[in-house]
């Protein structure tokens, strides 16, 4: 039986053999997982736990929060802002962004995260998750301010999700390559299954809220259509469709077996480029695409290479399996 790789010794291996896995980030990374451990369990309560349900309150975004938002972020708060390899986070839960306490050691890096996507499914008992991105802090900045956070995604360092569903799953890349690990809940340890995920370029399977058709642009329509007319239309070839409602398990399921996700531009608000946020959840779920051999665009441009203007910023969002991306874009940029 094949020895199972826990995902330290992945992360020390990593170190020793590639050497771009700095220790202070390597201490992250356990530490994010760790912390997605116990986001886990609380999860897996469900009713059981009293977490169910909405806080009264809202978050920057303007929506209610749930009660397992509000723990999912204390909880990676908590597990990060001691460790010493960390000056600040940013979370969608937060206005502002998070200077770890003088009464700790500043680290070198910027943690953001989304600490629970896909609320609207807790309640309904469906696959949710946690969205992490990494990036270093601006050498020589003497304080950490929301400016230092304002880098484009290409600058990451660090990005994964952990998703909350049938298994718990931890997916990471640091710039080498995809890797998935699966929590052992009898070792409470998370276990290398898969490396080098890859995204196959072609696909019969596209994810879109199609109840907002109307409210779409022209390119997004065409694209769509031509998916729905099939093996009859322009593409010549019958679609499927999926939509989860949670962007972590609609993007596991394409690193997993390809297609293509949408969340487009939507008329009814023309002066928000679109509803998915760029820097803890279009950021780090493009950096996995990309490291999977897939591709990431706002329908125009790379998403990696979106230079943030504020830390809650918006952005459309088309990724997954490379030849739909691509033709997404050439509908939009005529290219
Ligand atoms: P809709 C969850 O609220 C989220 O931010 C993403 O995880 C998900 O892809 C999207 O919104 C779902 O949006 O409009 O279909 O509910």
């Amino acid at each position: 039986m094949a020895q199972k790789i826990s995902l330290t010794r992945y992360l020390v291996e990593q170190q020793r053999e590639e050497g771009h896995i700095p220790s202070q980030l390597r201490l992250l990374l356990e530490v994010v997982a760790r912390a997605c451990k116990s986001i886990s369990q609380a999860v897996n309560k469900g009713a059981l736990g009293g977490v169910l349900g909405s806080a009264d309150s809202e978050n920057v975004q303007g929506e209610v929060q749930k009660k397992l938002d509000i723990i999912a972020n204390e909880v990676l708060i908590e597990a990060n802002e001691w460790g010493g390899h960390l000056a600040a986070m940013a979370s969608e839960e937060m206005d502002s962004i998070y200077l770890v306490p003088n009464r700790y050691p500043q680290g070198e890096y910027l943690l953001l995260f989304d600490p629970l996507d896909g609320s609207s499914n807790i309640d309904v008992n469906v696959s949710i998750g946690t969205i992490f991105s990494v990036l270093k802090k601006p050498e020589g900045s003497p304080g950490v301010t929301e400016q230092d956070f304002l880098q484009a995604g290409a600058q990451q360092v660090a990005a994964g999700y952990c998703v909350y569903g049938p298994q718990t799953t931890l997916v990471l890349t640091v710039g080498d390559g995809v890797s998935m690990f699966t929590l052992d809940r009898e070792q409470g340890s998370f276990v290398l299954t898969q490396e080098n995920v890859t995204i196959p370029a072609d696909t019969k399977e596209f994810a879109i809220n199609m109840s907002n058709m109307r409210h779409w642009d022209e390119p997004v329509k065409r694209y769509i259509d031509e998916c729905l007319q099939g093996k009859e239309g322009p593409r010549g070839k019958d679609f499927n469709m999926r939509w989860i409602a949670s962007m972590v398990a609609d993007v596991h399921r394409i690193l997993t077996r390809g297609g293509v996700f949408m969340y487009p531009w939507d008329k009814r608000e023309p002066n928000k480029p679109g509803k998915l946020r760029l820097m803890y959840e279009a950021n780090p779920m493009s950096w996995l695409v990309e490291q999977a051999g897939g591709a990431a665009t706002n329908g125009r441009q790379r998403i990696l290479d979106i230079v943030p203007g504020q830390l809650h910023e918006r952005v459309s969002v088309v990724l997954g399996s490379k030849n739909e991306v691509d033709r997404v874009t050439s509908y939009h940029t005529g290219v």
